[in-house]
């Protein structure tokens, strides 16, 4: 028998055992287990090799056994035997979802049909944070296609998913008590032919379950006090007249785009031209109603407040609304999480999270502000932009994202070092998070260029110990390669970049 042992699991387990015997996938093969589980791996199987295992209900007849075994320490972790059967047994139901993905990753073409090689895994996370970030202000993903991508993250043991709620050019979540942001604000995006869109709340709470089906949290995000401009098409007392900086005018010039206009609707690239009015109450009326009506409808720990880019904001108003902002959130009883800058607010709220966006040789003022929330009692997120922005182009001839951090090969997303970046122990690093901006992003196979292959670099560097395995290029590139048989069989759109050598099957 021809058998491919060595299978693309990617994110790297922990440890990998593999035996000589293959345990073929045939029309009597059955699972048995909870049934979203059960679900997701006859679906997935089904997709791969055309074969949809049955149920067993019962597991001593089944060929597949999924189960959660609480005597398996690490939360989120899962063994996987192959033997004569399946064996997949979770710490909890994160862990027996990520066990399926690792055997959906492990069927393979044999010379005589499907199958699983015998193998015995053992698998924990490293981080607790494994994010990806959808910027929906400067393009709007309808619902369905937000459902899409929580699915193709939670395949690679992903589980936050940050929600960019939104920005200058579009607000993108009803709010009751402001009904103009939607009324008015809604219909735009980064281009002037696209339609923009919003979520009701119902929509929102769709997708908060859809993903903690997933178990995936949502972080949703209400970015101040600049990157505004949006507010102040719906309430134009809210907002500062723009403040037109020399690269906002240099860019609009090279890119052919209109500057912003107070009051009216803006669908240029620019950043740091808005700001909320921080000493008007009106505007912190705004701020607690807003914020108190995504608590309302996110149960997850954490609200993120922004905080990047604030050009047209003074230092000690910044100062100011940061400290006002992350506070209101602590009131609500969440966790706020906010951009490095919001580092520079001395009494930040304690234990905010700070989400690093600078580059891998990180500025001094950077470094300083991202470590302000560690002394302040919080974590840091790592989303370095010339490594883990997945809106960042693969090569200069790409006709898809923005340069503005440097291109980002695969080799580049994945060839850095967390604990080195900003020389924090683990126990300081939440998680890594991989943004996609959308400024030039029309549709969600356009985000899937975009994010694949990349995003199975960050996966891997936020769930795999540094090893043997994880963290050579070499072996990575071997095994993402041999994934493309599955993501054709998920109808997943990845950039072939010649970095990788590809599998046929
Ligand atoms: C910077 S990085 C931004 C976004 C842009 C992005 C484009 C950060 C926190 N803010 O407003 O969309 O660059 O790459």
């Amino acid at each position: 028998m021809v058998f491919p042992v060595a299978s693309g699991l990617v994110p790297a387990p922990t440890s990998v055992d593999f035996g000589d015997d293959v345990l073929m996938i045939g029309t009597g093969t059955t699972v048995s287990g909870p049934p979203a589980a059960v679900e997701r791996l006859q679906d997935a199987v089904a997709r791969r090799t055309g074969i949809r295992p049955g149920w067993a209900d019962d597991a001593s007849d089944a060929t597949v056994v999924l189960r959660v075994d609480d005597t398996i320490p690490d939360a989120e972790g899962y063994r996987l035997i192959v033997g004569e059967s399946v064996d997949i047994a979770g710490a909890d139901s994160a862990g027996l979802q990520h066990g399926v993905e690792t055997l959906i990753q492990l069927v393979s073409a044999t010379g005589e049909g499907w199958g699983w090689p015998a193998v015995r895994i053992e698998d924990a996370p490293r981080f607790a944070h494994r994010g990806l970030m959808l910027d929906v202000a400067r393009h709007f993903f309808p619902v369905d296609e937000v459902k899409t991508v929580i699915d193709r993250a939670a395949a690679l043991k992903l589980n936050r998913l940050h929600l960019h709620l939104s920005d200058d050019q579009g607000w993108r979540i009803q709010i009751d008590a402001w009904p103009l942001l939607t009324e008015r604000a809604s219909g735009f995006a980064a281009d002037p032919g696209d339609q923009g869109g919003f979520y009701t709340k119902e929509d929102f709470r769709e997708i908060v379950a859809h993903a903690a089906s997933r178990h995936i949290i949502v972080i949703p995000e209400i970015d101040l006090p600049g990157h505004t401009h949006a507010v102040g098409v719906a309430y134009p007392d809210l907002v500062d007249e723009p403040h037109l900086h020399p690269a906002l005018l240099a860019d609009a010039e090279r890119l052919g785009h209109a500057l912003p206009v107070k009051g009216e609707p803006y669908t240029g690239w620019g950043v740091g031209h808005s700001s909320l009015r921080i000493r008007d109450e009106r505007t912190w009326d705004f701020v607690r109603d807003v914020l108190a009506e995504i608590a309302e409808m996110s149960p997850g720990p954490w609200i993120h407040i922004g905080g990047d880019e604030s050009l047209g904001t003074s230092a000690d108003d910044f100062a100011y609304a940061i400290e006002r902002a992350t506070s209101i959130v602590r009131e609500l009883g969440r966790i706020p999480v906010a951009w490095h800058e919001a580092g520079a607010a001395p009494a930040l709220a304690e234990g905010t999270v700070g989400q690093y966006w600078g580059s891998l040789a990180p500025e001094q003022t950077h470094a300083a502000h991202a470590t302000h929330f560690v002394a302040r009692g919080g974590k840091i997120v790592l989303s370095p932009s010339d490594a883990a922005y997945l809106d960042m182009k693969y090569d200069a001839d790409f006709p898809l994202g923005l340069a503005w951090a440097g291109t980002v090969s695969v080799e580049r997303a994945y060839g850095w070092d967390p604990a080195a970046l900003l020389d924090l122990p683990d126990e300081a690093i939440a998680g890594i998070e991989a943004p996609l901006w959308s400024e030039t992003v029309r549709s969600l196979p356009d985000a899937e260029l975009l994010m694949y292959p990349r995003i199975a670099a960050v996966a891997e560097l936020a769930w795999s110990q540094p090893g043997e395995t994880a963290r050579d290029w070499g072996d990575f590139r071997e095994r993402v390669g041999r994934l493309s048989p599955l993501w054709q069989s998920e109808r997943i759109r990845f950039h072939p970049v010649d970095e990788i050598p590809w599998s046929a099957r």
